[in-house]
C-alpha cells in the first residue's frame, strides 16, 4: 500500500497527508493488550499500597487509566510513566516493532524517503487523560527537537491513533502549508514543560483539526507545526507516534552511546541522539534491518540506559521571550 503520486504531492504541498485504515484492529490488539497488562499490574500494586481504594478492573482499555486518574491524578501520571519509560520512548517491546515494521506503513514511507528507510529514535506512546494538562501538547515543529544539521532532512512522522481520535478527545491540529516557514522558533518551558511555538510567532494560516479513526495514520514533516488541546471526554485518548528517515540523514546506526560526548563535533550526530535508530528496511543487506523482539530490545534498552550526550538546540526559557 504505497502512496499514490496525487497523495505524495500533497504531503510535500500542505506538509500533511491522513491515510485512514492502514492498521485494522487486529493489527493494534498486541501493543494495547502489553499497555492494557502494565496498567493492570501497576494499579494492583497501588491498590496493595493503598494508594488507590479501587484498581477499576471492570473498565476497558479506553476507560481504566481515566478512572485511576479520575481517583488519584498523582497515580494515573505514574502508572503513564510506567508506559512510557524514562525519556517518553521507553517501551520496548516487541508489539512495538510489529507497529514500526508494519509493511503497509513502511510502502508508504518508502514513497516519501525512499526504498531503505531507518526508524528514528523519538517513537512514543501518547496517553491523553481526560482532564491531564500534561496530555496536552503545545504548537511544535518535531525539529525543534531534533538538532539543527537536520532541519533539511525528511523525518516523516506518524501519528496513529489507537482509539477513534476526536475534537473531544483532542485529536491533532496542523497547520497547513506551515513547513514552509522552515524552522521557527522554539521556547524551552512551554505548556506541561514542552518546546512551545506561541501563538504570535504561529504562520498565518488556519489550523485544522485532523480527526482519525483507530488505525488511521496521519503524516507530519519535521517542519509542520502541530499540538493537541484538551481532552473532554471520558476516554483516554491512546495515541502512538512513530518516525522515519531515509538513509543520508544522520543517524546512529552502528554507533555507541558512549561516542556522544561534549568534545565531539555536533554536525556529525544523530538528529535525536539519546535514543536509538534502527534500521527498517534496507533493500540491499536485509540483514541489517532490527526484525527480532530481542534485538529490538536490547538496542533501545542500551541507549535508554545510557542516556548519551546530546548538545541540545540552546532554545531560549519562554520566561525571557521578548514580545
Ligand atoms: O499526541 C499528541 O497529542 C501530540 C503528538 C505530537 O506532538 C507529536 O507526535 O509530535
Amino acid at each position: 500500500m504505497s502512496l499514490t503520486p496525487e497523495e505524495v504531492h500533497r504531503f510535500f504541498d500542505l506538509g500533511y497527508l491522513v491515510k485512514p485504515g492502514l492498521y485494522t484492529t487486529a493489527d493494534l490488539q498486541p501493543l494495547k493488550d502489553a499497555i492494557a497488562t502494565i496498567v493492570d499490574t501497576e494499579a494492583t500494586r497501588y491498590v496493595a499500597e493503598g494508594k488507590l481504594t479501587s484498581g477499576h478492573d471492570g473498565e476497558g482499555f479506553e476507560r481504566r487509566l481515566a478512572c485511576i486518574y479520575a481517583e488519584s491524578p498523582e497515580t494515573g501520571v505514574a502508572i503513564s510513566a510506567a508506559i512510557m519509560g524514562k525519556g517518553g520512548g521507553g517501551f520496548s517491546g516487541g508489539e512495538m516493532l510489529s507497529l514500526l515494521r508494519h509493511p503497509p506503513l513502511v510502502d508508504c514511507i518508502c514513497s516519501l524517503v525512499g526504498p531503505d528507510v531507518i526508524g528514528a529514535s523519538a517513537y512514543r506512546i501518547r496517553i491523553k487523560m481526560p482532564g491531564y494538562p500534561g496530555g496536552e501538547v503545545p504548537w511544535h515543529q518535531d525539529s525543534g527537537y531534533f538538532l539543527p544539521h537536520c532541519d533539511h532532512h525528511l523525518m516523516v512522522t506518524c501519528w496513529i491513533p489507537l482509539v477513534d481520535a476526536t475534537l473531544e478527545n483532542g485529536c491533532l491540529y496542523v497547520i497547513p502549508c506551515g513547513h514552509r516557514s522552515g524552522i521557527l522558533r522554539h521556547y524551552t518551558g512551554g505548556h506541561a514543560g514542552f518546546l512551545e511555538i506561541p501563538g504570535a510567532e504561529l504562520p498565518a494560516e488556519k489550523p485544522v483539526p485532523i480527526e482519525i479513526k483507530a488505525g488511521g495514520a496521519l503524516f507530519l514533516t519535521n517542519l509542520t507545526p502541530h499540538a493537541s488541546f484538551a481532552n473532554r471526554s471520558s476516554i483516554v485518548r491512546w495515541s502512538i507516534d512513530l518516525r522515519y528517515q531515509g538513509v543520508s540523514a544522520p543517524n546512529n546506526i552502528d554507533e555507541a552511546p558512549e561516542t556522544y560526548t561534549p568534545e565531539r563535533e555536533m554536525g556529525t550526530m544523530a538528529c535525536h541522539p539519546s535514543e536509538a535508530d534502527f534500521v527498517i528496511r534496507d533493500t540491499q543487506h536485509p540483514g541489517r534491518e532490527i526484525s527480532t523482539p530481542e534485538a529490538f530490545k536490547n538496542l533501545r534498552d542500551r541507549y535508554e540506559n545510557a542516556r548519551p550526550y546530546s548538545p541540545g538546540r540552546g532554545w531560549t526559557p519562554l520566561s525571557e521571550r521578548k514580545p
